[in-house]
């Protein structure tokens, strides 16, 4: 289950700075991408999301979207400094490789964060709300496209609750590691406020074959306090 990047290819520039970069990038590439910790002990979601899972999905999953990540950039010098977020907008530029496992890192960092231990998970806020039920009718209705969404990516992806270039929320579904910020013809565009990881590695050990159990148990992780604070970030 493990993910397999793409071959390299890099263009003809690239290859003329490959040498002057892999001089000294090994030492940049140690300080640029890295795993932060868990912002919640591994068994703080239980027993939703398994302390097993939480622990190979962040201590290897995601660390190796990480040290892949970090691998590309002699490759690709200009990642140095560059914001995961400014990265996925731009992706467009980079090879399959930076787009796996930068999007993994991305769509990764997200997801721990937009789940809490019980005690942090708060509630949509009057405004995120207002806003759903505006656009879906009802917080019911919401989950249930969202589930929809999840269910009917086939294979490897992600559903997402998002706020739109003209501000409106909705719900998508990307394949792979792929996110809503990427410019990518195939990608609905937008901001996520909330992503789910459908991955296999993301409830195979407690739930098998049973995505629909994990989605709707997914529900009652959710940081609701993480995802009002991005949806008003979105609609600034
Ligand atoms: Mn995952």
């Amino acid at each position: 289950m493990m993910h397999t990047p793409g071959a390299s290819r890099a263009t003809r520039s690239h290859s003329v700075l490959l040498g002057l970069a892999a001089a000294f990038v090994p030492m940049l590439a140690s300080a640029q991408f890295t795993l932060a910790p868990l912002p919640y002990a591994t068994d703080a979601l239980e027993p939703h999301i398994d302390k097993l899972t939480m622990e190979i999905h962040h201590g290897r999953h995601h660390n190796a979207y990480v040290n892949n990540l970090n691998a590309q950039i002699k490759t690709y010098p200009e990642l140095t400094g560059m914001s995961l977020e400014a990265m996925q907008g731009q992706m467009s530029k980079f090879n399959t490789a930076v787009r796996n496992n930068g999007g993994g890192h991305y769509n990764h960092d997200l997801f721990w964060k937009v789940m809490a231990p019980e005690s942090q998970r708060g509630a949509p806020s009057a405004g995120l709300a207002a806003a759903i039920d505006k656009t879906f009718g009802s917080m019911a209705e919401m989950k249930k496209r969202f589930d929809q969404a999840a269910m009917t990516r086939f294979g490897s992806g992600w559903a997402w609750l998002m706020v739109t270039p003209d501000k409106k929320l909705t719900v998508s579904s990307t394949a792979n590691q792929d996110n809503p910020l990427m410019d990518l013809p195939e990608i609905q565009r937008g901001t996520p406020i909330l992503g789910l990881d459908v991955w296999e590695h993301a409830y195979y050990l407690k739930y098998q074959n049973k995505r629909a159990d994990y989605v709707t148990n997914w529900w009652n992780v959710v940081n609701w306090n993480e995802v009002n604070r991005r949806y008003d970030a979105a609609m600034k």
